[in-house]
């Protein structure tokens, strides 16, 4: 790393002590900008990168509710308002038992750069709860979530922060969420969450935007090779709403997804996914991996580690961060892998990114191949602003226009400054100098 970008991560790194996943996420992202501050030196200027990693504002709240049996549960809240330079800080919040500040600070930081990608006018924020939704019945998690927006509701709006969901929260958390909040202001401010019901303000192509674009991240990356996804084998991690959905597209493009996964193990199915039947058992019953395969000749369950020693051309991780190591990267590069595209948000470690670089095969971070969801988030608050609503094939139209874009705009970027086929330095590059521009226009805020 440069000097100038290490001093700012050394005072990262002393500020927000033992916040891991925040630190490696403010790594990844200044290791890219060496080059991008030789160029142009002013970006160093102004404490333009001591602002940078520091939130706007930090939120943090008690969530008191009762479950079922009459008994009080204590669980925390945050929201993390990063960076409002490109529009309202924009970004998901994530219900699950291993929430915490230096988690919710790395999704946040993740998203500004996400975010300026998509070309929208975004801001970056996330927030989230150390609740784990997992097992609770519906009027529990309706009361957890009106206790949540109790609070929250003071500190988001249309204009000023717009949540939508990531791990644990999906459409029947939106809409406890939306209820509470209509509720609290007196007033229907459909654009003050999205992924919405479709039947009050959500839009279409939302649910599956984010396994759509990553899908298609990955058909882009494949292009500049002369190949395509046609025929090729996937694994894919995860079984919630990324990696149903970049199943989904994948199997439109001719591929064939043979495994997905939860935290009780993998399925591995040789001859395919049967998509119909995955989203029976996840978005219908709420089950485990473990109901698909008993309902699927020739489907195994393996319950220790993760599917990235199935050997495939394509691998997607769409579960969570660092879901995938150096050992995991070992194992599908010596199987033939050349195409990784992340779903989720920072599920390579550093050490698995450095092995698919040296190894010189197609990788994309997911700031840029995960940017659908939140681009069609971003397409719903146009909608809901506009008081109107388009039909499915506009919205995908759409999706697919801006996956383009981000696409080219990172090969763009890393040939600018000088590493051509790096999709880590263009996304950096090309998400960081549109928010700085911007952050430098704005004065010192
Ligand atoms: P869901 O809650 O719908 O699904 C998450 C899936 O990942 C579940 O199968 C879950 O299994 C598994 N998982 C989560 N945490 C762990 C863990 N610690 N260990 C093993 N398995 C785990 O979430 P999403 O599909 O929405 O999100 C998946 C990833 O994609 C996240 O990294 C999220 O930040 C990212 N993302 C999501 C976007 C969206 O629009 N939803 C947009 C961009 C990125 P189990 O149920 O057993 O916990
Ligand atoms: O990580 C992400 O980009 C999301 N969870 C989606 C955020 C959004 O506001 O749609």
């Amino acid at each position: 790393m440069q000097d100038v970008v290490e001093k700012v991560y050394e005072q990262v790194v002393a500020r927000n002590r033992g916040e891991a996943e925040f630190h490696q996420a403010v790594r990844e992202v200044l290791e890219s900008l060496g080059p991008v501050i030789s160029k142009h030196p002013h970006y160093a200027e102004d404490g333009l990168l001591e602002r940078i990693v520091e939130p706007e504002r930090q939120i943090m709240f008690r969530v008191p509710w009762v479950d079922d049996a009459g008994a009080v549960h204590v669980n925390r809240g945050f929201r993390i308002e990063f960076n409002s330079a490109l529009g309202p800080y924009k970004g998901g919040l994530r219900f699950h038992p291993s929430v915490n500040a230096g988690i919710i600070k790395f999704l946040g930081f993740e998203q500004i750069f996400k975010n300026a990608l998509t070309g929208q006018g975004i801001g970056g924020g996330k927030g989230g709860s150390d609740f784990d939704p997992h097992g609770r019945s519906d009027a529990e998690v309706m009361r957890f979530c009106q206790s949540f927006m109790t609070e929250l509701s003071r500190h988001i709006g249309p204009n000023t922060d717009v949540p939508a969901g990531d791990i644990g929260v999906g459409g029947r958390e939106i809409g406890y969420l939306f209820g509470q909040y209509k509720r609290l202001r007196n007033s229907y401010d459909a654009g003050v969450l999205t992924g919405k019901g479709l039947a009050w303000g959500g839009s279409l192509a939302r649910t599956e935007a984010t396994g759509y674009g990553t899908v298609l991240f990955a058909q882009s990356m494949l292009a500049t090779k002369g190949d395509s996804l046609e025929g090729k084998k996937i694994a894919v991690s995860g079984a919630g709403n990324v990696a149903i959905y970049a199943i989904e597209k994948a199997q439109q493009l001719g591929a064939k997804p043979i495994t997905f996964s939860d935290s009780s193990g993998y399925v591995v199915d040789e001859a395919g996914v049967d998509l119909e039947l995955l989203k029976q058992v996840k978005e219908v019953e709420r089950g485990r991996v473990a109901d698909y395969v008993s309902r699927r000749p020739g489907a195994r369950l393996v319950t220790e580690g993760r599917p990235w020693d199935v050997p495939v051309d394509v691998a997607l991780p769409c579960a969570t961060q660092n879901e995938l190591d150096a050992d995991s990267a070992a194992s599908l590069l010596r199987n033939g892998c050349a195409v990784v595209a992340e779903g989720a948000n920072m599920p390579c470690t550093p050490e698995a990114i450095e092995a698919f670089q040296a190894a010189g095969i197609l990788y994309a971070p997911g700031k840029a191949s995960n940017a659908g969801g939140v681009a069609t988030s971003a397409l719903e608050m146009e909608q809901n602003a506009g008081r109107t609503r388009w039909d499915f094939a506009t919205a995908e139209a759409k999706l697919t226009g801006i996956m383009a874009d981000i696409h080219d705009s990172c090969v763009a970027a890393a040939e600018t400054y000088g590493r051509p086929g790096d999709y880590v330095l263009g996304a950096n590059a090309a998400g960081f100098t549109r928010v700085a521009d911007v952050m430098i226009a704005h004065g010192i805020v």
